[in-house]
């Protein structure tokens, strides 16, 4: 067989459905075999795209989203899904080729990237962003990096990893007797859940029993906890259902993890009486509609929800790295580890007490972790956490939600937007004021309903998530992204079309780099920051969606509604007013005691 025909193959065992992807060099080759597998391709207009889409793809699901195209432009255009995945913790696969056929390597051929003088060294760019990464020579050196990488993308903290397929190792037949020899891919790919040990959740519930104020900072990892194979190792390869459905903390012996940390998170709140907040990546790990929900920290983060953190006396801190963007850069009046007990839990033993020195590190995966902490002890509910998180919930509208101006404001325009987000909705985030405006009035009514760029924060990353989203999941996807943001990754638009889906993009337009514009002290201070006024109306028919401009704010709800009933893709382009600042509007006094602007 064919080692291109063998790693398809390997992909049907693991339970691939799509491979998101750009023809070119070695490659071809793999997708060659793909119209007569299991495995679908998708093919977006761009690397990046795909790139994007395999991200979302293994975020949602919990298992590797598989990106495959040529070498340079997946060490280029590929580089932003991978950088996210790298920086978010998603599960990612990259198979990838280093354009050489065999022998010629050291004459640099055109495009070669195996790192030979005269060509591109596609080794050393993935070393900067992947997890790992595999450069294989032979056909069985292939296989077993191929299934090594789906296992490491998945093992401990998840992210992306990568294997090169090098010249004749990928064409060469694939040996009847491999030696070594290459194991069954799912016994070889199979993982295991971690979790803290009892002396160190013993003394975890003595911090929290005890606690007056406690507080629960819930991270990314809880969206994360449990990514792992899909497929049971039991024969006859039936599915064990879809890992993105919720929820769960029993325990299976076949290899197949629970998927995510929500019912566990909610556990422990209800145990110990604790407010809850989430840092950015986190938002939508539990509902920000539920009493004890007081929010999301940080810099452009809401008010009450920082507030709420520097009155508590212990912190609970679940699967979240902590970054300046969360802790309000280090405001001595943020975080105190001096004077508030610090209980953090990370699957990485490296991330707790890293950024704050913590007095008890619980190691393991979250949904574990949690379990055991809500089994393990009870405090009195004492009213606190549900008084103060009410108080901190008010963060979540202004006076402007209810303006009937026109343009629109931002913050009315994010108040129709929370309107049609119900818990069968998934919005996806760009980056830019937009994402701000829509972190602080968005209240999520339930868990797994936003998600956003928050690892590296590239602009153009809604469009593709939501594609992948609305192919991952039964949800109504609507992406939100700033005309800059929309316009980076359009052509999503048209994959969209292309594929079936139908997401609701929305734009909301200012035409201009609103985020970075707002930095002038007087206009014309920075160049590059406006843009001319394009039509994205047009724009959306031109690629088979339908296009809806609006410019009164009482007409966007119906908008955004026929949107997401619409069975085909549907661009809103929603005229805001460009003077509301943002960081002036949104900066924490935390943020602005460290001087602001850190960004
Ligand atoms: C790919 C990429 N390039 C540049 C940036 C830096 N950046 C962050 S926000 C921003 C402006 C975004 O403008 P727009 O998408 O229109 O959103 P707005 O701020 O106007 O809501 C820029 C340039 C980035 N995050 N990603
Ligand atoms: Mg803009």
């Amino acid at each position: 067989m064919h080692t291109a025909e063998a790693i398809v193959e390997t992909l049907e065992e693991l339970g691939v459905e799509r491979v998101f992807g750009y023809p070119g060099g070695r490659v071809i080759e793999l997708f060659d075999h793909l119209p007569d597998s299991e495995v679908d391709l998708v093919r977006p207009r761009d690397e990046r795209e795909a790139s994007v889409m395999a991200e979302v793809h293994g975020r949602l699901t919990g298992q590797p989203g598989v990106l495959s195209g040529q070498g340079p432009w997946i060490g280029s255009l590929g580089l932003i899904g991978q950088m996210e995945a790298s920086l978010a913790s998603s599960p990612m696969v990259v198979l990838t080729e280093a354009s050489e056929r065999g022998d010629y390597s050291t004459l640099a051929p055109y495009q070669q990237a195996r790192g030979d003088y005269g060509g591109l060294s596609l080794p050393k760019v993935l070393d900067g962003v992947t997890k790992e990464h595999w450069f294989p020579r032979t056909p069985t050196e292939t296989l077993r990096s191929v299934q090594l990488a789906f296992k490491h993308a998945v093992a401990g903290r998840p992210g992306p990893t990568a294997v090169v397929l090098d010249g004749n190792a990928v064409v060469e037949a694939f040996p009847e007797e491999s030696t070594p020899p290459v194991w069954d891919a799912r016994e070889q790919t199979r993982t295991w859940q971690s979790r803290p040990t009892a002396e160190d959740v013993a003394a975890a519930v003595e911090v929290l029993e005890n606690a007056e104020r406690p507080v629960i900072i819930a991270g990314n990892g809880v969206h994360a906890s449990g990514s792992g194979p899909k497929v049971p190792l039991a024969a006859g390869g039936s599915t064990a259902g879809d890992a993105a459905s919720g929820g769960s903390s029993e325990r299976r012996s076949d290899g197949v993890h629970a998927a995510q940390a929500y019912d566990e998170l909610a556990a422990v709140a209800e145990a110990y009486d604790a407010a809850v907040v989430t840092s950015y990546l986190g938002k939508s790990t539990f509902p920000e509609t539920d009493a004890r929900a007081a929010g999301v920290i940080g810099s452009f983060g809401h008010e009450g929800a920082n507030q709420v953190v520097s009155e508590a006396d212990a912190l609970l801190v679940v699967g979240c790295r902590l970054n300046p963007m969360d802790t309000n850069w280090q405001s001595p009046s943020f975080i105190r580890p001096d004077e508030q007990t610090i209980i953090h839990a990370d699957i990485d033993t490296r991330n707790a007490g890293w950024v704050y020195p913590a007095d008890v590190g619980l190691i393991g995966d979250a949904a574990e972790t949690l379990s055991d902490l809500a089994a393990a002890g009870r405090r009195e509910p004492t009213g606190w956490a549900a008084e103060r998180a009410a108080e901190a919930r008010e963060s979540f509208s202004a006076p402007e939600c209810e303006s009937d101006a026109s343009p629109i404001l931002p913050q009315r325009a994010v108040k129709e937007i929370e309107a049609v987000v119900d818990e069968d909705t998934l919005v996806t985030a760009d980056s830019g004021n937009n994402r701000f405006w829509l972190l602080n009035y968005l209240q999520t009514p339930a868990v797994r309903t936003y998600f956003g760029s928050g690892g590296v924060g590239g602009m153009g990353w809604a469009n593709p998530a939501a594609v992948s989203a609305a192919m991952a999941t039964e949800k109504d996807v609507l992406a939100v992204a700033g005309d800059g943001g929309f316009a980076m990754t359009m052509t999503a638009v048209e994959t969209a079309v292309e594929y079936g889906v139908a997401p609701t993009f929305v734009v909301l337009n200012d035409t201009s780099l609103g985020m970075v514009r707002q930095m002038q002290g007087e206009e014309g201070d920075i160049a590059g920051v406006e843009f001319h006024d394009t039509d994205f109306v047009r724009v959306a028919e031109g690629f088979g969606a339908e296009g809806i401009r609006v410019d009164d704010p009482d007409a966007l709800g119906d908008a955004l509604s026929d949107g997401k009933a619409a069975d085909h893709p549907v661009v809103v382009d929603v005229r805001i007013d460009r003077e509301q600042d943002m960081a002036a509007t949104l900066s924490s006094s935390f943020y602005d005691e460290v001087g602001g602007l850190h960004e």
